[in-house]
């Protein structure tokens, strides 16, 4: 069984600008793709997470409909935290950089001396979004307060903000969604509902304010989280999606009342799966990719190292090429992919995170039809298979090795096959029962050589593999749908 993947550093002399731009970092791909492999044996947990379908619901589904369609978005987590960045009074704070208040168990008095200090003076809203769009990202998700309570917006609910609480005195998030109206990208807001580390009755800081179940925590939801929720849905424009996370708490009448927030103020603003009530969508663990296929919406939130906000420390980056895979791999099971980026305390996002992000959007552009828009699998068994043994997961799921040699995404009459790797031998479509019409070259439209040998359809592809990257082959069948 394969389960680590080889990223050929070999590229055809004469083939297009795209893959001399991917085998620059060819080399780093196929030993961190090793690891991937690594990963997977060595934490098998995370990549198990069963998506259960849900009764219909047309409303939902209609606003869902541009979600269905974007696939891939900009995730961006920037706050105080930037400023730290991992280390607190010079000693390394373990684990994700947003969480050194926590990790380090700083009090509030001290932690909230960062707003004074917070000065972006880089940051450039434009520059962002361009950002975004050049990596073929469909929408940015941006936090507009994390556990620590800090907001990146105007708001009267709470003066720790961004406006009245540094020296920058700009309200970033308004800046963002102008600027994501001018580039035409859709915006949505990452919001910490349960956990607020500033706030004496907010969930979470337990060092300052004792356990949270003495706390009186309706307070805090009615005198900040609440009203915060309505200014981002009243002072930004249209909010594609708010994005609640940690559900502490979030008992009885509790998320409801976010709910009805939402709908009353923006019908048309998702709510992704963490409020602690049902959302329009699911959302996956941190980074957890499921096993198989689903047609309900969901939604992968991921880290382009390993942290979400900025760390000094973690240069750990996934390659454009372990990118492209995860971003097939989750539209081929239906889903979509929310990659985070942490900007600097200046406002910077990590020029790796920039070039890696620009890389995956050169590929997107032109292969990008297998991906907007594309439905999943018909097929599954690229995938992979469960342990032969039975093993699960801490989950209790059954542990699947991975195959990452292909994935194949979908729409009326077409599959689209992307390839990570060269087949070895001539590739075998799986069997379907529509006629197969033609094979063609996603990237520049060449045919591919299909034949047919006793009822098998064969691919055979040229070598080295075009695009070492990933190459989509287009096979066109009759009819609209695969019928197997
Ligand atoms: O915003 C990002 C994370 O900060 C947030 N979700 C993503 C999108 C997140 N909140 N909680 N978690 C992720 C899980 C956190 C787990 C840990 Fe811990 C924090 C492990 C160590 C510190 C909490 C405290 C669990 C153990 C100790």
């Amino acid at each position: 069984m394969q389960i680590s993947k080889r990223i050929s550093g070999t590229t055809k002399p004469g083939t297009t600008k795209l893959t001399k731009l991917t085998k620059r970092f060819g080399v780093r791909a196929s030993f961190l793709v090793i690891l991937v492999g690594f990963v997977v044996q060595g934490f098998p947990g995370a990549w198990a997470q069963t998506i259960q379908p849900r009764p219909p619901d047309p409303a939902r589904e209609k606003r869902l409909e541009w979600f269905r369609e974007a696939k891939y978005g900009l995730f961006i987590h920037w706050g105080l935290y930037a400023i730290p960045a991992g280390q607190w009074n010079g000693k390394r704070s373990l684990g994700l950089g947003e969480w050194v208040m926590f990790r380090s168990t700083v009090p509030v008095k001290e932690y909230e001396k960062l707003a004074a200090r917070f000065n972006p003076v880089k940051f450039n809203a434009d520059e962002w979004v361009k950002l975004a769009k050049d990596a073929g990202m469909k929408y940015i998700v941006i936090t507009s307060k994390h556990h620590d309570g800090f907001a990146l917006f105007k708001s009267k609910a709470s003066a720790y903000n961004m406006v009245d609480a540094t020296p920058f005195k700009r309200d970033v998030l308004k800046e963002l969604a102008d600027a994501c109206a001018r580039g035409g990208i859709r915006l949505g807001f990452y919001y910490s509902q349960s956990q607020d580390w500033h706030e004496p009755h907010g969930a979470g800081n337990t060092w300052d304010f004792g356990p949270d179940d003495k706390k009186d925590y309706d307070q805090y939801l009615r005198g900040k989280a609440e009203p915060q929720v309505r200014e981002l849905l009243t002072g930004y424009g249209p909010v594609a999606l708010i994005w609640f996370d940690t559900p502490r708490m979030m008992t009885g009448d509790r998320p409801h009342r976010f709910t009805r927030i939402v709908r009353e103020l923006q019908p048309n603003t998702l709510i992704d799966g963490r409020l602690g009530a049902e959302g329009d969508y699911v959302s996956t663990g941190d980074n957890v990719i499921p096993p198989s296929a689903s047609g309900e919406a969901w939604e992968v939130p991921a880290t382009i190292n390993h942290t979400w906000g900025y760390r000094t420390d973690d240069h750990d980056w996934k390659s454009p090429g372990q990118i492209a895979f995860k971003l097939l791999d989750i539209v081929s099971k239906g889903g979509n992919y929310l990659l985070n980026v942490g900007p600097t305390a200046e406002g910077v996002i990590p020029q790796p995170s920039q070039d890696i992000l620009r890389t995956v959007g050169r590929w997107l552009q032109v292969n990008g039809e297998a991906v907007y828009g594309a439905g999943p699998t018909p097929f599954g068994e690229e995938l992979g298979e469960p342990s032969a043994r039975g093993a699960k997961d801490l989950r209790g799921d059954s542990l699947i090795y991975q195959q990452i040699q292909w994935r194949v995404t979908t729409k009326p009459g077409k599959l689209y096959f992307t390839f990570f790797d060269e087949p070895r031998a001539p590739f075998e479509i799986p069997r379907i029962k529509n006629a197969i019409k033609r094979a063609y070259r996603l990237a520049d439209k060449a045919p591919v050589d299909l034949k047919t040998e006793n009822g098998r359809a064969l691919l055979n592809l040229e070598r080295p593999i075009f695009d070492p990257m990933a190459t989509v082959v287009v096979v066109e069948f009759e009819g609209t749908k695969v019928e197997r």
